[in-house]
Protein backbone atom coordinates (compact mmCIF):
# COMPACT_ATOMS: atom_id res chain seq x y z
CA UNK A 1 0.00 0.00 0.00
CA UNK A 2 1.02 3.27 -0.92
CA UNK A 3 0.13 6.21 2.14
CA UNK A 4 -1.80 9.18 0.83
CA UNK A 5 0.81 11.47 1.65
CA UNK A 6 3.14 9.49 -0.18
CA UNK A 7 0.80 9.07 -3.49
CA UNK A 8 2.78 12.51 -5.61
CA UNK A 9 6.20 11.60 -3.85
CA UNK A 10 6.89 11.66 -0.13
CA UNK A 11 8.10 15.46 0.00
CA UNK A 12 7.02 18.26 -0.98
CA UNK A 13 9.78 18.86 -3.14
CA UNK A 14 9.30 15.36 -5.18
CA UNK A 15 5.38 16.49 -5.04
CA UNK A 16 6.14 19.23 -7.44
CA UNK A 17 8.34 17.39 -9.26
CA UNK A 18 5.64 15.13 -10.35
CA UNK A 19 3.32 17.95 -10.84
CA UNK A 20 5.51 18.96 -13.22
CA UNK A 21 6.21 15.87 -15.30
CA UNK A 22 2.44 15.75 -15.83
CA UNK A 23 1.69 17.05 -19.65
CA UNK A 24 -0.81 19.18 -21.24
CA UNK A 25 -1.73 16.55 -23.74
CA UNK A 26 -3.48 17.91 -26.48
CA UNK A 27 -7.21 16.95 -27.36
CA UNK A 28 -7.55 14.56 -30.50
CA UNK A 29 -10.42 16.20 -32.07
CA UNK A 30 -11.87 16.86 -35.22
CA UNK A 31 -10.43 20.63 -34.55
CA UNK A 32 -7.08 19.70 -33.88
CA UNK A 33 -7.15 17.27 -37.17
CA UNK A 34 -7.98 20.59 -39.19
CA UNK A 35 -5.78 22.57 -37.44
CA UNK A 36 -2.80 20.14 -38.67
CA UNK A 37 -4.14 19.09 -42.02
CA UNK A 38 -4.15 23.00 -42.91
CA UNK A 39 -1.22 23.67 -40.67
CA UNK A 40 0.58 20.52 -42.07
CA UNK A 41 1.91 20.83 -38.75
CA UNK A 42 3.93 18.10 -36.64
CA UNK A 43 1.63 15.81 -34.32
CA UNK A 44 3.51 16.10 -31.01
CA UNK A 45 4.69 12.40 -29.55
CA UNK A 46 1.86 10.44 -28.34
CA UNK A 47 4.01 9.58 -25.22
CA UNK A 48 7.79 11.18 -24.41
CA UNK A 49 11.02 9.47 -23.27
CA UNK A 50 12.72 10.10 -19.94
CA UNK A 51 15.99 9.68 -17.98
CA UNK A 52 15.38 6.51 -15.93
CA UNK A 53 14.92 7.76 -12.26
CA UNK A 54 16.80 5.93 -9.35
CA UNK A 55 13.96 5.34 -7.69
CA UNK A 56 10.21 5.11 -8.05
CA UNK A 57 6.84 4.54 -6.30
CA UNK A 58 6.08 1.85 -7.85
CA UNK A 59 7.57 -0.28 -11.10
CA UNK A 60 5.68 -2.04 -13.20
CA UNK A 61 7.41 -5.05 -15.21
CA UNK A 62 5.73 -5.24 -18.76
CA UNK A 63 4.45 -2.48 -21.15
CA UNK A 64 1.58 -4.48 -22.73
CA UNK A 65 -2.22 -3.35 -21.88
CA UNK A 66 -2.14 -5.02 -18.24
CA UNK A 67 1.05 -3.10 -17.48
CA UNK A 68 -0.30 0.55 -19.01
CA UNK A 69 -3.50 0.13 -18.04
CA UNK A 70 -2.06 -0.15 -14.33
CA UNK A 71 0.17 2.79 -14.61
CA UNK A 72 -3.21 4.63 -15.64
CA UNK A 73 -5.43 3.14 -13.54
CA UNK A 74 -2.69 4.17 -10.33
CA UNK A 75 -1.97 7.70 -11.82
CA UNK A 76 -6.06 8.58 -13.05
CA UNK A 77 -7.52 7.14 -10.09
CA UNK A 78 -5.21 7.07 -7.18
CA UNK A 79 -2.64 10.04 -8.06
CA UNK A 80 0.11 7.66 -7.61
CA UNK A 81 2.01 9.25 -10.35
CA UNK A 82 5.78 8.54 -9.64
CA UNK A 83 5.55 5.22 -11.59
CA UNK A 84 7.95 3.35 -14.39
CA UNK A 85 6.63 0.77 -16.93
CA UNK A 86 9.60 -1.59 -18.12
CA UNK A 87 9.13 -3.03 -21.41
CA UNK A 88 12.46 -5.67 -22.60
CA UNK A 89 11.09 -4.67 -25.78
CA UNK A 90 8.48 -2.18 -27.50
CA UNK A 91 4.88 -1.53 -25.78
CA UNK A 92 2.67 -3.47 -26.60
CA UNK A 93 4.79 -6.10 -28.49
CA UNK A 94 4.51 -9.13 -26.60
CA UNK A 95 0.94 -10.43 -26.35
CA UNK A 96 -0.93 -7.23 -26.50
CA UNK A 97 -0.29 -6.94 -29.71
CA UNK A 98 -0.33 -10.37 -31.42
CA UNK A 99 -3.44 -11.43 -30.18
CA UNK A 100 -6.73 -11.76 -31.67
CA UNK A 101 -8.44 -8.33 -29.91
CA UNK A 102 -11.77 -10.50 -29.52
CA UNK A 103 -14.20 -9.28 -26.61
CA UNK A 104 -16.41 -10.93 -24.37
CA UNK A 105 -17.65 -11.45 -21.24
CA UNK A 106 -19.47 -14.67 -21.30
CA UNK A 107 -17.85 -16.97 -18.90
CA UNK A 108 -18.38 -20.21 -16.72
CA UNK A 109 -17.96 -18.87 -13.51
CA UNK A 110 -19.93 -16.20 -11.70
CA UNK A 111 -16.34 -14.77 -11.12
CA UNK A 112 -14.97 -14.94 -14.53
CA UNK A 113 -18.33 -13.37 -15.81
CA UNK A 114 -18.52 -10.73 -13.15
CA UNK A 115 -14.79 -9.53 -14.10
CA UNK A 116 -14.48 -9.68 -17.88
CA UNK A 117 -18.10 -7.72 -17.93
CA UNK A 118 -16.56 -4.97 -16.04
CA UNK A 119 -13.73 -5.20 -18.33
CA UNK A 120 -16.06 -4.91 -21.05
CA UNK A 121 -17.70 -1.68 -19.58
CA UNK A 122 -14.30 0.07 -19.69
CA UNK A 123 -14.21 -1.00 -23.07
CA UNK A 124 -16.81 0.59 -23.77
CA UNK A 125 -16.25 3.99 -22.78
CA UNK A 126 -12.37 3.54 -23.31
CA UNK A 127 -11.95 5.81 -26.35
CA UNK A 128 -14.08 8.14 -24.47
CA UNK A 129 -12.27 8.32 -21.38
CA UNK A 130 -8.30 8.10 -23.00
CA UNK A 131 -9.35 10.42 -25.93
CA UNK A 132 -8.07 7.81 -28.24
CA UNK A 133 -10.35 5.77 -31.24
CA UNK A 134 -9.96 2.59 -30.24
CA UNK A 135 -12.24 1.35 -32.28
CA UNK A 136 -14.41 -0.88 -30.08
CA UNK A 137 -17.03 -2.51 -32.66
CA UNK A 138 -20.04 -4.92 -30.54
CA UNK A 139 -20.89 -6.91 -32.84
CA UNK A 140 -22.43 -9.86 -31.65
CA UNK A 141 -20.20 -13.35 -30.80
CA UNK A 142 -21.00 -16.67 -31.59
CA UNK A 143 -19.99 -20.05 -29.65
CA UNK A 144 -20.77 -22.84 -31.74
CA UNK A 145 -21.85 -26.11 -30.35
CA UNK A 146 -20.85 -29.43 -32.89
CA UNK A 147 -21.87 -31.94 -30.04
CA UNK A 148 -24.51 -32.78 -27.52
CA UNK A 149 -22.06 -32.33 -24.20
CA UNK A 150 -21.24 -28.57 -25.90
CA UNK A 151 -24.30 -27.23 -26.22
CA UNK A 152 -25.12 -28.64 -22.25
CA UNK A 153 -21.91 -26.14 -21.67
CA UNK A 154 -23.31 -23.18 -23.86
CA UNK A 155 -26.63 -24.01 -21.56
CA UNK A 156 -24.70 -23.82 -18.44
CA UNK A 157 -22.51 -20.82 -19.46
CA UNK A 158 -25.59 -18.67 -20.78
CA UNK A 159 -27.37 -19.47 -17.28
CA UNK A 160 -24.57 -18.31 -15.22
CA UNK A 161 -24.31 -15.12 -17.46
CA UNK A 162 -27.90 -14.40 -17.13
CA UNK A 163 -27.75 -15.17 -13.34
CA UNK A 164 -24.72 -11.92 -13.12
CA UNK A 165 -27.00 -9.54 -15.81
CA UNK A 166 -25.18 -10.81 -18.83
CA UNK A 167 -26.69 -10.70 -22.06
CA UNK A 168 -26.23 -14.44 -23.43
CA UNK A 169 -28.55 -17.14 -24.80
CA UNK A 170 -28.26 -20.07 -26.74
CA UNK A 171 -29.92 -20.48 -30.23
CA UNK A 172 -30.79 -23.00 -32.71
CA UNK A 173 -28.76 -23.30 -36.09
CA UNK A 174 -31.58 -21.50 -38.22
CA UNK A 175 -30.91 -18.25 -36.29
CA UNK A 176 -26.75 -19.06 -36.62
CA UNK A 177 -27.67 -19.02 -40.24
CA UNK A 178 -29.57 -15.60 -40.20
CA UNK A 179 -26.66 -13.88 -38.10
CA UNK A 180 -24.21 -15.50 -39.96
CA UNK A 181 -25.30 -16.72 -43.52
CA UNK A 182 -21.77 -17.93 -44.87
CA UNK A 183 -21.80 -20.46 -42.05
CA UNK A 184 -22.33 -24.12 -43.74
CA UNK A 185 -25.26 -24.99 -41.27
CA UNK A 186 -26.25 -28.34 -43.23
CA UNK A 187 -26.61 -31.61 -41.47
CA UNK A 188 -24.18 -33.03 -43.91
CA UNK A 189 -21.27 -32.00 -42.70
CA UNK A 190 -18.00 -33.57 -40.89
CA UNK A 191 -19.49 -31.70 -37.50
CA UNK A 192 -23.31 -30.25 -38.30
CA UNK A 193 -23.89 -27.22 -36.15
CA UNK A 194 -26.35 -28.05 -33.23
CA UNK A 195 -26.43 -24.56 -31.83
CA UNK A 196 -24.89 -21.78 -30.17
CA UNK A 197 -23.94 -19.88 -27.18
CA UNK A 198 -24.98 -15.89 -28.23
CA UNK A 199 -23.40 -13.59 -26.92
CA UNK A 200 -24.52 -9.50 -28.26
CA UNK A 201 -22.58 -7.35 -26.10
CA UNK A 202 -19.06 -9.05 -27.29
CA UNK A 203 -17.05 -7.53 -30.24
CA UNK A 204 -13.60 -6.50 -31.70
CA UNK A 205 -11.84 -3.34 -30.58
CA UNK A 206 -8.05 -2.32 -32.48
CA UNK A 207 -5.68 -3.82 -29.62
CA UNK A 208 -2.51 -1.25 -30.93
CA UNK A 209 -4.79 1.55 -30.19
CA UNK A 210 -5.60 0.04 -26.76
CA UNK A 211 -1.94 -0.18 -26.33
CA UNK A 212 -1.47 3.58 -27.35
CA UNK A 213 -4.33 5.11 -25.84
CA UNK A 214 -3.11 3.78 -22.31
CA UNK A 215 0.50 4.89 -22.72
CA UNK A 216 -0.49 8.32 -23.89
CA UNK A 217 -2.94 8.84 -21.43
CA UNK A 218 -0.26 7.11 -18.57
CA UNK A 219 2.14 9.64 -19.97
CA UNK A 220 0.13 12.13 -19.54
CA UNK A 221 -0.27 11.71 -15.83
CA UNK A 222 3.74 11.79 -15.32
CA UNK A 223 4.40 8.26 -15.63
CA UNK A 224 7.52 6.91 -16.89
CA UNK A 225 7.39 4.34 -19.86
CA UNK A 226 11.17 2.62 -20.68
CA UNK A 227 11.02 0.88 -23.58
CA UNK A 228 13.95 -1.43 -24.35
CA UNK A 229 14.35 -1.91 -20.48
CA UNK A 230 15.09 -5.85 -19.58
CA UNK A 231 14.57 -6.75 -15.64
CA UNK A 232 17.52 -9.09 -14.90
CA UNK A 233 16.98 -9.66 -11.65
CA UNK A 234 14.31 -8.63 -8.26
CA UNK A 235 15.81 -6.99 -4.75
CA UNK A 236 13.74 -8.70 -2.34
CA UNK A 237 15.41 -7.83 1.58
CA UNK A 238 14.71 -9.42 4.91
CA UNK A 239 13.66 -13.26 3.93
CA UNK A 240 14.64 -15.74 6.58
CA UNK A 241 15.65 -18.35 3.86
CA UNK A 242 17.27 -16.63 1.58
CA UNK A 243 17.42 -17.46 -1.92
CA UNK A 244 14.70 -20.19 -1.33
CA UNK A 245 11.74 -20.00 -3.69
CA UNK A 246 8.41 -19.84 -2.21
CA UNK A 247 5.39 -21.99 -3.22
CA UNK A 248 1.64 -20.75 -3.20
CA UNK A 249 1.54 -22.85 -0.22
CA UNK A 250 4.40 -20.17 1.61
CA UNK A 251 6.67 -22.92 1.70
CA UNK A 252 10.26 -23.05 0.45
CA UNK A 253 11.76 -25.45 -1.96
CA UNK A 254 12.88 -27.57 0.70
CA UNK A 255 9.32 -27.90 2.12
CA UNK A 256 10.59 -25.53 5.32
CA UNK A 257 7.60 -22.79 6.29
CA UNK A 258 8.95 -19.37 5.40
CA UNK A 259 7.73 -17.01 8.52
CA UNK A 260 9.03 -14.14 6.42
CA UNK A 261 9.02 -14.11 2.65
CA UNK A 262 11.10 -10.88 2.66
CA UNK A 263 9.92 -7.60 1.28
CA UNK A 264 10.83 -6.35 -2.45
CA UNK A 265 13.29 -3.13 -2.88
CA UNK A 266 13.80 -2.89 -6.11
CA UNK A 267 15.00 -4.11 -9.91
CA UNK A 268 17.63 -4.63 -11.78
CA UNK A 269 17.53 -3.89 -15.37
CA UNK A 270 19.71 -4.08 -18.44
CA UNK A 271 20.11 -0.40 -17.77
CA UNK A 272 21.17 -0.40 -14.22
CA UNK A 273 19.17 -0.53 -10.75
CA UNK A 274 16.10 0.99 -9.57
CA UNK A 275 14.86 1.29 -5.86
CA UNK A 276 11.11 0.70 -5.32
CA UNK A 277 8.54 -0.34 -2.73
CA UNK A 278 6.14 -2.05 -5.15
CA UNK A 279 7.52 -4.35 -8.30
CA UNK A 280 4.73 -5.67 -10.07
CA UNK A 281 4.54 -8.35 -12.23
CA UNK A 282 2.33 -8.02 -15.67
CA UNK A 283 4.46 -9.60 -18.51
CA UNK A 284 2.46 -12.40 -20.40
CA UNK A 285 4.74 -15.39 -21.95
CA UNK A 286 7.97 -14.33 -19.53
CA UNK A 287 5.81 -14.06 -15.87
CA UNK A 288 7.01 -17.54 -14.25
CA UNK A 289 10.70 -16.42 -15.10
CA UNK A 290 9.70 -12.82 -13.43
CA UNK A 291 8.25 -14.18 -10.38
CA UNK A 292 11.36 -16.59 -9.78
CA UNK A 293 13.16 -13.55 -9.64
CA UNK A 294 11.78 -12.72 -6.53
CA UNK A 295 11.37 -15.99 -5.40
CA UNK A 296 8.05 -16.64 -5.84
CA UNK A 297 6.92 -19.90 -7.60
CA UNK A 298 4.01 -20.07 -10.03
CA UNK A 299 1.94 -22.35 -11.13
CA UNK A 300 2.22 -21.84 -15.05
CA UNK A 301 3.44 -23.18 -18.44
CA UNK A 302 3.64 -21.38 -21.36
CA UNK A 303 2.67 -22.41 -24.75
CA UNK A 304 2.15 -20.31 -28.63
CA UNK A 305 -0.82 -19.61 -29.61
CA UNK A 306 -0.69 -19.12 -33.47
CA UNK A 307 -3.18 -16.25 -35.11
CA UNK A 308 -3.02 -15.46 -39.32
CA UNK A 309 -4.81 -12.89 -41.10
CA UNK A 310 -6.48 -12.68 -44.58
CA UNK A 311 -6.10 -10.04 -47.26
CA UNK A 312 -8.99 -8.10 -47.18
CA UNK A 313 -12.32 -8.79 -48.77
CA UNK A 314 -15.88 -7.14 -48.71
CA UNK A 315 -17.45 -6.98 -45.03
CA UNK A 316 -19.72 -10.05 -45.30
CA UNK A 317 -18.75 -11.16 -41.41
CA UNK A 318 -21.07 -9.27 -38.99
CA UNK A 319 -20.25 -11.36 -35.81
CA UNK A 320 -17.50 -13.19 -34.22
CA UNK A 321 -17.31 -16.89 -34.77
CA UNK A 322 -15.93 -19.17 -32.33
CA UNK A 323 -15.83 -23.39 -33.07
CA UNK A 324 -13.57 -25.05 -29.63
CA UNK A 325 -14.73 -28.65 -31.90
CA UNK A 326 -12.63 -27.15 -34.86
CA UNK A 327 -9.90 -25.35 -33.02
CA UNK A 328 -11.06 -21.65 -35.28
CA UNK A 329 -12.17 -18.61 -34.21
CA UNK A 330 -12.84 -16.28 -37.45
CA UNK A 331 -13.86 -12.48 -37.28
CA UNK A 332 -13.20 -9.66 -39.85
CA UNK A 333 -11.80 -5.92 -39.08
CA UNK A 334 -12.83 -2.59 -40.39
CA UNK A 335 -10.30 -3.04 -43.17
CA UNK A 336 -11.79 -6.37 -44.08
CA UNK A 337 -8.86 -8.65 -43.50
CA UNK A 338 -10.32 -11.58 -42.06
CA UNK A 339 -8.27 -12.54 -38.50
CA UNK A 340 -8.24 -16.40 -37.56
CA UNK A 341 -7.14 -18.33 -34.39
CA UNK A 342 -6.80 -21.52 -33.42
CA UNK A 343 -5.71 -23.93 -30.49
CA UNK A 344 -2.13 -23.34 -28.37
CA UNK A 345 0.27 -25.46 -29.94
CA UNK A 346 0.39 -28.57 -27.88
CA UNK A 347 3.92 -28.11 -26.78
CA UNK A 348 5.25 -25.99 -24.01
CA UNK A 349 7.79 -22.85 -25.28
CA UNK A 350 8.76 -19.24 -26.50
CA UNK A 351 8.72 -19.79 -29.62
CA UNK A 352 6.92 -17.26 -31.92
CA UNK A 353 7.17 -18.70 -35.03
CA UNK A 354 4.41 -19.65 -36.96
CA UNK A 355 4.05 -22.97 -38.48
CA UNK A 356 3.24 -24.70 -41.82
CA UNK A 357 1.12 -27.40 -39.71
CA UNK A 358 -0.99 -24.46 -37.79
CA UNK A 359 -2.03 -22.58 -41.53
CA UNK A 360 -2.46 -26.21 -43.00
CA UNK A 361 -5.17 -26.77 -40.07
CA UNK A 362 -6.70 -24.10 -39.74
CA UNK A 363 -7.61 -23.79 -43.56
CA UNK A 364 -9.44 -27.15 -43.40
CA UNK A 365 -11.26 -25.94 -40.71
CA UNK A 366 -12.31 -22.50 -41.72
CA UNK A 367 -13.26 -24.03 -44.91
CA UNK A 368 -15.50 -26.63 -43.03
CA UNK A 369 -17.29 -23.50 -41.83
CA UNK A 370 -17.29 -21.32 -44.33
CA UNK A 371 -16.50 -22.92 -47.83
CA UNK A 372 -17.04 -20.11 -49.65
CA UNK A 373 -13.60 -18.62 -48.19
CA UNK A 374 -11.52 -21.15 -50.39
CA UNK A 375 -10.32 -18.58 -52.49
CA UNK A 376 -9.22 -16.17 -49.58
CA UNK A 377 -5.37 -15.53 -49.41
CA UNK A 378 -3.79 -15.03 -46.07
CA UNK A 379 -1.39 -12.62 -45.60
CA UNK A 380 0.68 -13.12 -42.68
CA UNK A 381 0.51 -16.14 -39.84
CA UNK A 382 2.49 -14.93 -36.22
CA UNK A 383 2.49 -16.63 -32.39
CA UNK A 384 1.92 -15.07 -29.00
CA UNK A 385 2.38 -16.72 -25.83
CA UNK A 386 -0.25 -17.93 -23.35
CA UNK A 387 0.95 -18.56 -19.41
CA UNK A 388 -1.61 -20.92 -18.60
CA UNK A 389 -2.40 -22.10 -14.84
CA UNK A 390 -4.34 -24.72 -13.75
CA UNK A 391 -7.86 -23.41 -13.43
CA UNK A 392 -7.46 -21.00 -16.46
CA UNK A 393 -8.04 -18.25 -14.51
CA UNK A 394 -5.21 -15.64 -13.86
CA UNK A 395 -3.39 -14.93 -10.85
CA UNK A 396 -3.53 -11.68 -9.64
CA UNK A 397 -2.61 -9.96 -6.10
CA UNK A 398 0.22 -9.43 -3.60
CA UNK A 399 2.36 -12.46 -3.06
CA UNK A 400 4.07 -13.59 0.39
CA UNK A 401 6.97 -11.03 -0.91
CA UNK A 402 6.00 -7.80 0.29
CA UNK A 403 5.33 -5.87 -2.07
CA UNK A 404 5.46 -7.68 -5.45
CA UNK A 405 2.63 -7.97 -6.94
CA UNK A 406 1.68 -10.35 -9.86
CA UNK A 407 -1.45 -9.86 -12.65
CA UNK A 408 -0.24 -13.22 -14.55
CA UNK A 409 -1.16 -16.45 -15.95
CA UNK A 410 -3.80 -15.41 -18.11
CA UNK A 411 -3.50 -17.95 -20.79
CA UNK A 412 -5.70 -17.24 -23.62
CA UNK A 413 -8.01 -14.37 -21.77
CA UNK A 414 -5.31 -11.77 -21.16
CA UNK A 415 -6.00 -9.06 -23.77
CA UNK A 416 -9.62 -8.84 -23.23
CA UNK A 417 -9.10 -8.48 -19.24
CA UNK A 418 -6.87 -5.12 -19.54
CA UNK A 419 -8.89 -2.44 -18.60
CA UNK A 420 -10.42 -4.25 -15.49
CA UNK A 421 -7.03 -6.04 -14.08
CA UNK A 422 -5.22 -2.40 -14.69
CA UNK A 423 -8.30 -0.70 -12.43
CA UNK A 424 -7.92 -3.88 -9.64
CA UNK A 425 -4.07 -3.92 -9.79
CA UNK A 426 -4.43 -0.22 -9.15
CA UNK A 427 -6.76 -0.37 -6.01
CA UNK A 428 -4.96 -3.08 -4.69
CA UNK A 429 -1.61 -1.13 -4.55
CA UNK A 430 -2.98 2.15 -3.60
CA UNK A 431 -5.20 1.26 -0.86
CA UNK A 432 -3.62 -2.05 0.26
CA UNK A 433 -6.46 -3.87 0.26
CA UNK A 434 -7.37 -6.83 -2.43
CA UNK A 435 -10.67 -5.67 -4.01
CA UNK A 436 -13.30 -7.53 -4.17
CA UNK A 437 -13.65 -8.36 -8.13
CA UNK A 438 -10.45 -10.18 -7.63
CA UNK A 439 -10.44 -11.42 -5.02
CA UNK A 440 -11.17 -15.27 -6.01
CA UNK A 441 -8.09 -15.06 -8.42
CA UNK A 442 -5.02 -15.02 -5.24
CA UNK A 443 -2.15 -17.15 -5.85
CA UNK A 444 -3.34 -18.96 -2.57
CA UNK A 445 -6.22 -20.50 -3.87
CA UNK A 446 -3.76 -23.32 -5.14
CA UNK A 447 -3.07 -24.46 -1.66
CA UNK A 448 -6.04 -23.90 -0.47
CA UNK A 449 -8.01 -25.81 -3.11
CA UNK A 450 -10.47 -23.35 -4.01
CA UNK A 451 -9.97 -22.84 -8.10
CA UNK A 452 -11.87 -21.25 -10.27
CA UNK A 453 -12.27 -23.51 -13.31
CA UNK A 454 -13.10 -21.20 -16.65
CA UNK A 455 -11.65 -24.30 -19.32
CA UNK A 456 -15.02 -24.64 -20.26
CA UNK A 457 -15.28 -21.04 -21.36
CA UNK A 458 -12.31 -21.04 -23.52
CA UNK A 459 -12.53 -20.52 -27.71
CA UNK A 460 -9.49 -22.02 -27.56
CA UNK A 461 -8.80 -25.42 -28.00
CA UNK A 462 -6.62 -27.30 -25.54
O1 LIG B 1 -11.13 -16.31 -25.23
O2 LIG B 1 -12.26 -15.34 -26.82
C1 LIG B 1 -11.24 -15.86 -26.37
C2 LIG B 1 -10.07 -15.94 -27.25
C3 LIG B 1 -10.01 -15.80 -28.59
C4 LIG B 1 -8.72 -15.96 -28.95
C5 LIG B 1 -7.97 -16.20 -27.85
N1 LIG B 1 -8.83 -16.19 -26.80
Amino acid sequence: MIADNDRNGSTNGRRRASKASQKKVPKYSAFSLLKHGVGSTEWPRAWRNHEMRPSYDVVIVGGGVHGLATAYYLAANHGIRNVAVLDKGYLGGGGSGRNTAILRSNYLTPEGVRFYDRSLELYRHLAADLNFNVMFSRRGHLTLAHNDSSLRTMRWRAEVNKHVGVDSEVIDPSQVKELVPHLDTSESTRYPILGALYHPPGGIIRHDAVVWGYARAADAHGVHLHQKTEVTGIDVAGRSDSGARIDTAGRSDSGARIDTAGRVVGVQTNRGRIAAPIVVNCTAGWSSTISDMAGVRTPIQTFPLQAAVTEPVRPFLHAVVVSGTLHVYVSQTDRGELVFGASVDPFTSYSMRGSLEFVEGLAGHVLELMPALSKVRLLRQWAGLCDMTPDYSPIMGETPVEGFYVDVGWGTYGFKAGPVSGEAMAEAIATGRTPEIIEAFGLDRFSKGELVGEKGAAAVGH
